[in-house]
């Protein structure tokens, strides 16, 4: 019997997946796909902040049924968000051919999508939203399933993870990626929209923040020279994730390692040091376990990070490169709790929220990690420095 527990609502160009509803707006998208069989299941998916992900279990006629990923991709996020599917396309096709040449299973290590009806990769509807549909990846599991805690050991394989997705795309031309979220990276223009929310303040909700604002503003000059010190020229733009905490990996059930990098929606030219930033905050912020005490520096799991990423990465980053990573660890943390407390000025319009206070409570938290690193500095300095060889 058919078994549906989804229903995608449309509310002012933002989908929401409710559990319980029917089933007509999935099978109208799927139709695009025209596959045969029928769908016997479905359900939302992850825990991401940011598209909508489908787990559709799929009966093609003979066969066992098969399990897919239907996604839609938030327009808040990307406005254009075919340049998003063409940078999807150009990595997979290009990741796939080194991972056959390296050996690897391309089917297992690297995400693809089931074409249209048409031959077309992906489905843009009446509205211009965009839909893509990849073959769920079998024997993968989540970190929480590698490891419910956050152990130097977990650390180290995520980190392992991104730093060969960086070693692997470094013979891509990073310039033929589109720019899909301009100056995702950029701080201080990402300085300059929370000034302009505070500014604006639709809802009135600026009056409640005065420490976390001024911990944010007394930041601004350290954060600009942070930054101006990164794009002096002597980094190398490279294919950069953008998006690299653990949640975004999928690991093998048998062996525990990295397997598959998904969430592939804001790769882009960019510095290593950002990847491995965000993957040091969210391991950190992880660790902390949400919700309970404040997230903190943990040298132990800083160093597993460290040597997981040069690992991945098999020498491909420069000692500059290697140098850079605690600045990386710094301004990311710094960055995204200056777009959570953004999000939280502006209502809620980016980021996902099941409750009203949590791009609130997300702010804070990063800002509460960014205290505790800038304690540890010199620990995560002499730890690269070590690294580099220096
Ligand atoms: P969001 O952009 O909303 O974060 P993601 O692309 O990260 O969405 O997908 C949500 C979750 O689904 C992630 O945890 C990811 O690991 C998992 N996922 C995505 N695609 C697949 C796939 N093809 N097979 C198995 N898991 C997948
Ligand atoms: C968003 O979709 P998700 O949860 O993987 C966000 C990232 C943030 C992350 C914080 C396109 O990623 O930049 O670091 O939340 N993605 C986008 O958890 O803004
Ligand atoms: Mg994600």
């Amino acid at each position: 019997m058919t078994e549906v527990v989804s229903e995608i609502i449309r509310e002012d160009d933002r989908f929401t997946i409710r559990a319980g509803g029917n089933e007509a707006a999935v099978q109208a998208v799927l139709k695009a796909w025209g596959l045969p069989g029928q769908l016997l299941h479905t359900e939302p998916y992850g825990n991401g902040h940011i598209n909508d992900t489908l787990l559709l279990t799929w009966q093609a006629e003979e066969d066992a049924p098969c399990r897919l990923i239907l996604q839609h991709l938030s327009r808040e996020a990307f406005p254009q968000p075919e340049a998003v599917m063409e940078n999807f396309v150009r990595l997979t096709d290009f990741l796939r051919e080194k991972i056959r040449e390296a050996g690897g299973d391309p089917a297992r290590e690297v995400l693809s999508l089931i074409p249209l009806r048409d031959g077309r990769r992906w489905y843009t509807d009446a509205d211009g939203s965009v839909w893509r549909l990849t073959p769920f990846i079998e024997g993968s599991c989540q970190i929480g399933e590698i490891s419910p805690e956050m152990t130097p050991a977990a650390a180290e394989c995520a980190a392992r993870g991104y730093g060969r997705f960086l070693g692997l795309s470094e013979a891509f031309p990073a310039a033929l990626l589109h720019e899909v979220i301009l100056g995702f990276h950029d701080i201080t223009g990402r300085l300059a929209a929370f000034r302009a929310a505070l500014a604006a303040d639709p809802l009135g909700r600026a009056a409640s923040l005065p420490d976390e604002v001024r911990f944010i503003l007394d930041h601004e000059a350290d954060c600009a020279a942070a930054s101006d010190a990164l794009h002096r020229g002597t980094l190398p733009l490279r294919v950069t994730h953008n998006d690299a905490k653990p949640d975004n990996l999928l690991f093998d059930r048998l062996s525990g390692e990295p397997l598959c990098v998904t969430d592939l929606d804001t790769v882009m030219p960019g510095y290593a040091c950002f990847d491995f930033g965000d993957l040091v905050r969210s391991v950190l912020s992880r660790a902390g376990g949400a919700g309970k005490d404040a997230p903190r520096f943990d040298l132990s799991l800083f160093k597993a990070c460290v040597r997981g990423f040069l690992q991945g990465a098999d020498g491909s980053l420069t000692k500059g490169e290697i140098l850079s990573l605690p600045s990386g660890v710094r301004l990311i943390t710094l960055e995204l709790g200056v777009r959570y407390l953004t999000d939280y000025l502006e209502g809620d319009r980016y980021f996902k929220i099941t409750y009203p206070s949590q791009n609130l409570d997300r702010a804070r938290r990063q800002l509460q990690l960014l205290q505790s690193l800038e304690a540890s500095a010199a620990a995560m300095k002499e730890c690269v420095r070590a690294c580099a060889g220096t």
